[in-house]
């Protein structure tokens, strides 16, 4: 169970194997990454605090291990995040396409239910990996621990991992990627950033997506820029249309430099 918003125990699937529970991610941690919900019923307000709080350092544990793998290997990880049909999937083909096999890429895919993602991302010609959450309203650092295993993924590689469509808790659970990119689609109103901050103040980049279709709306692109820069004034912003490759080019360069980034920074005992 998820303390922040109350979501079920999800009967977690990762590419039809089920969630390895009590998994240690290194070290004396020992954990679950959900509480059941016998765990968190009926107790006090301090008591969820607690709970909270214990649920976030737990995924901390699992998100610093996945980072650590990462990072040795040279995989650039991107943990998009948004409502549902803000275009994340749209995004990820059109990206997929548009690096035509330059780069060597993976995804892992974030659903409650279907595995209909990681089959347009298959079709697009990249391996994917589809979590199934059940009840869960977002990935854990976990889940992507065991689907990266599971994915066997290529050395300095770029590694995106579509998040369940959901602007409020994902935002608080480190995957260990090396950031987070929130699509804010121009049919959802200027003023999510504002209604849904802790987003908008966790991401690096946001996406503005389905720019095409400004011209038939009543919305107001930079006024919805402002109102995320309000709550976090360092986001880099990029317009883009996945329908139209409006803005690609500004989202593939951003690509590019962190994936060479990352193989530069590499450890150097990684080398050799
Ligand atoms: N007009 C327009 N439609 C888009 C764009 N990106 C995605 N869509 C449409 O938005 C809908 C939801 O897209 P999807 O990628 O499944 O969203 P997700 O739920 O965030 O993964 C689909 O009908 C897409 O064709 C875009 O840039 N412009
Ligand atoms: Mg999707």
């Amino acid at each position: 169970m998820c303390v922040t918003c109350g979501c079920g125990n999800g009967h977690t699937i990762i590419g039809g194997h089920a969630l390895r529970q009590q998994r240690k991610p290194d070290g004396p941690l020992h954990f679950r990454s959900h509480e059941t919900d016998a765990q968190v019923a009926d107790v006090s307000a301090p008591r969820i605090v607690k709970l909270e709080q214990d649920l976030l350092a737990k995924n901390d544990g699992y998100a610093d291990a996945n980072r650590r793998y990462l990072s040795k290997h040279g995989i650039f990880a991107l943990n998009l995040m948004s409502s549902p049909g803000s275009g994340k999937t749209t995004l990820l083909v059109k990206t997929i396409a548009a690096l035509n096999g330059t780069l060597p890429l993976a995804v892992i895919e974030g659903d409650q239910q279907t595995d209909n993602d990681a089959a347009r991302i298959r079709a697009a010609g990249a391996p994917a990996i589809q979590i199934n959450t059940g009840k869960g309203c977002h990935l854990d650092a976990q889940m992507v621990g065991q689907a990266v295993q599971q994915l066997g993924l290529q050395h300095n590689s770029l590694l995106l991992i579509e998040n369940v469509g959901n602007l409020v808790c994902p935002a608080s659970f480190d995957l260990g990627e090396a950031h987070k990119v929130v699509i804010l689609s121009v049919t959802e109103g200027e003023d999510k950033p504002l209604k849904y901050p802790d987003m908008f103040r966790a991401a690096d980049v946001m996406l503005l997506n389905k720019c095409d279709l400004l011209p038939y709306l009543d919305f107001d692109a930079d006024l919805a820029i402002e109102y995320a820069r309000r709550i976090n004034p360092k986001l880099r912003v990029i317009r883009i249309s996945a329908s139209s490759g409006e803005g690609m080019a500004e989202w593939l360069e951003w690509i590019k430099d962190g994936c060479s980034n990352a193989v530069a920074a590499k450890p150097e005992e990684s080398f050799g």
